[in-house]
């Protein structure tokens, strides 16, 4: 084989290995460090809706990766409801209960009522792993609590994302917004993260920025077979708008919803985009600021099936490629 020959297959062997394994995913904050994303937001189940959190409640996956094999800790930054980064309603009375779940019942790809995004159906499968209840605590004010130590073993185990674990916050009782955020650690004191593991949720439901200029952003994974997507959004309060971008779309336009509705909409997706991240990009309307919008998102596909936002992308962000159009526009 002659020299140029073995330089050309070498070099499409190291591309090809790029493609297949991808860049290793090591970032557990939840929200990502990608998204942008401020808190998660859960109020007091005495709260309205028309506040921005449908339900009360709100499910959050952990998924570590079958090679590791030390204990490791859930850690919640403001648990409490009180303090600072809290939604103050009238005076601060809101309990909030985080608890955690493993073992079976909690893979969502075999329990669909674990996956906790339609209202009414038990989201608490699995085995009751840790639990506790938040009122106003200034210790916990501006801090973190830590769940664990747990083995990665007492999680339900998923070939594909490796072992399960699940968390789930509930406003027990009182009307406040509580704001929070997770972070899944090696450490019970430090945020250390564990490379390869990853978070996902079905149903979002966060806070939006208090600025003009910044952009939170949610990347959704398109699995195959996906052929379109019913995006519906919740309590948006005309707040700017949705703008979808994947490597085959520039930026198409989502509609969002107004105070106390859901709004839906269908996205079509294309070839190109199966097997990659969408970044759904939340962009701020320009005026008079909306302050303290909390909102919801979903997304399912053609049959129904929700679609997890991944707090690390599957792939990495998702950049937009003109050479697919380019490739596109040329006549058959
Ligand atoms: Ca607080
Ligand atoms: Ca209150
Ligand atoms: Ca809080
Ligand atoms: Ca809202």
């Amino acid at each position: 084989m002659k020299l140029k020959n073995k330089i050309y297959i070498l070099i499409l062997m190291l591309c090809l290995s790029g493609l297949f394994t991808g860049p290793r995913m090591s970032a557990q904050p939840v929200p990502g460090k990608d998204e942008n994303i401020t808190f998660l937001v859960t109020f007091g189940k005495s709260g309205e809706t028309s506040w921005g959190d449908d339900d009360f409640y709100s499910v959050w996956f952990f998924a570590i990766p079958r090679d590791f094999t030390q204990q490791f800790y859930i850690r919640v930054f403001d648990p409490d409801a009180g303090g600072e980064h809290d939604e103050i309603q009238g005076e601060f009375n809101t309990r909030t209960t985080f608890s955690v779940y493993g073992g079976q019942g909690v893979d969502p790809d075999r329990n669909e009522e674990s996956k906790g995004w339609i209202t009414g159906m038990n989201y608490k499968g699995g085995n009751l792993l840790a639990s506790r209840t938040f009122g106003g605590e200034p210790r916990y004010d501006n801090n973190y609590f830590s769940f664990g130590p747990f083995n990665p073993t007492a999680g339900d185990f998923n070939s594909k994302w490796g072992y399960i674990f699940k968390i789930v916050c509930e406003g027990t009782s009182g009307d406040d917004g509580n704001l929070y955020r997770y972070f899944l650690s090696r450490d019970p004191n430090n945020n250390i993260p564990i490379e390869g593991a990853n978070a996902f949720t079905y149903e979002y439901t966060f806070r939006m920025w208090n600025d003009f200029k910044s952009v939170a952003h949610i990347y959704p994974y398109v699995d195959t077979g996906v052929i379109y997507i019913r995006l519906r959004n919740y309590d948006w309060d005309n707040d700017g708008h949705i703008l979808v971008v994947s490597r085959y779309k520039q930026g198409i336009d989502a509609p969002i919803s107004n105070e106390d509705h859901w709004t839906d909409s269908r996205i079509a997706i294309e070839p190109a985009e199966v097997g990659s991240s969408l970044d759904f990009q939340f962009h701020k309307r320009q005026g008079e600021l909306v302050k303290n919008n909390n909102v919801v998102v979903t997304l399912e596909n053609q049959r129904g099936d929700a679609l997890q936002f991944f707090s690390s992308p599957i792939g990495g962000v998702p950049v937009y490629q003109t050479s697919i159009q380019v490739r596109k526009a040329k006549p058959k």
